[in-house]
């Protein structure tokens, strides 16, 4: 018993010498290092010191599989329809008392709640994971390296990952697609291969170095399973564009401009108001083109004004830029249409 309470004692002074001599692993001992400690015993017969002796104890230290995955930054990835490669951030570190392999996937969210007090509503198209090449933290596309699994990531390193997908056109503003990656740890097995997946032990501790599987459950995994997963999201912010197009006779030949009449001869101005609502995305280079039926004909003269107002519900001719005609088409681009902003394009035709 004096024995082994001396052992004991000697094990626990060997083990802060340890962790003095390696303070950088906060996951502890390296798995698979060994722990020898040796005690000696020193008495004596009829008060004379006798030669001594001595006892060594050697343990393996076991692997504690641990790791977690976050989201970098807090808020949603804010995409505009039809955009690509749009990229979601997330780390993977590697908690571990052991350099482990990470398989990675990427799993898009059917409904259910996102990751910001938001809901999914739509998928991205053509998910793909990148491993952070040049550690930079942001996505290179020439660069950063697509992967299916984190290679051999040390205890306590973590790794930079992007999701990246495209967005679909057509969808409104503050829709949401939600991807959850999951890392599962593997064995490390060799560099640049994927390891077997890891085995927990659950038979008693043996001489040899056991696992044991110590993560907590992230977003979609379970408590102990050698994986962990986080969910981050796509927020789409859109142009909301509406057009009206409207019209008024400016004059006739016979009335002049008093109260004149559409008849042969008359010239009608043409409005199309283009409206961007409120709490959008601005739009830019919208391209406005108006086809003439065969009876009118394009006013050369007034030409197509862009950039103009509308001033209580009335288009006003106060448009400086100018539009152009073309294969019996009047058209005009407005250069950018921001929320809440509503611009126009203005031309003249006669009656024939
Ligand atoms: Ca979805
Ligand atoms: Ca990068
Ligand atoms: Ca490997
Ligand atoms: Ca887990």
């Amino acid at each position: 018993m004096t024995h082994r309470s001396k052992l004991l004692g000697a094990a626990g002074v060997f083990a802060l010498a340890v962790l003095g001599a390696n303070p950088a692993y906060a996951a502890g001992t390296t798995a698979g290092s060994t722990i020898t400690n040796t005690v000696s015993v020193a008495f004596q017969v009829g008060g004379i010191a006798q030669t001594g002796t001595t006892a060594s104890d050697t343990l393996t230290v076991d692997r504690k599989v641990n790791l977690t995955v976050a989201e970098v930054g807090t808020t949603t990835t804010t995409v505009s329809p039809g955009q690509s490669s749009a990229v979601t951030t997330f780390t993977v570190t590697n908690t571990s008392n052991a350099v482990l392999d990470f398989a990675l996937t990427a799993v898009q969210q059917v409904g259910g709640a996102g990751a910001h007090s938001n809901t999914d509503t739509f998928d991205v198209t053509n998910v793909k994971i990148y491993r952070d090449a040049n550690a930079n933290g942001t996505y290179d596309s020439a660069t950063d390296t697509l992967v299916t699994y984190l290679d051999e990531l040390g205890a306590d390193a973590t790794a930079t990952v992007f999701v990246v997908a495209d967005v679909p056109l057509a969808l409104a503003t503050s829709s949401v697609a939600a991807v959850t990656l999951t890392a599962t740890g593997r064995e490390g097995g060799v560099a640049s291969t994927q390891g077997a997946a890891l085995v927990q032990t659950t038979t008693a501790n043996t001489a040899g170095m056991d696992t044991v599987f110590a993560d907590a459950a992230g977003a979609t995994d379970a408590a102990r399973d050698a994986a962990f997963s986080a969910k981050d999201d796509y927020t789409i912010f859109a142009a909301a564009l509406s057009a009206t197009k409207t019209s008024r006779i400016v004059s006739d030949p016979v009335n002049g401009t008093t109260l004149p009449k559409m008849i042969p001869g008359a010239t009608i101005e043409y409005c199309i108001a283009v409206s961007n609502a409120a709490g959008s995305a601005t739009a830019t280079t919208v391209a406005v083109n108006d086809p003439l039926p065969a009876n009118l004909t394009y006013d050369t003269g007034f030409g197509v004004k862009t950039n103009g107002t509308v001033l209580a519900g009335v288009c006003q001719a106060d448009g400086a830029g100018s539009g152009t005609f073309a294969s019996n088409t009047a058209s005009g681009t407005l250069a950018s249409v921001a929320a809440g902003e509503t611009k126009t394009v203005l031309f003249r035709a006669t009656i024939n």
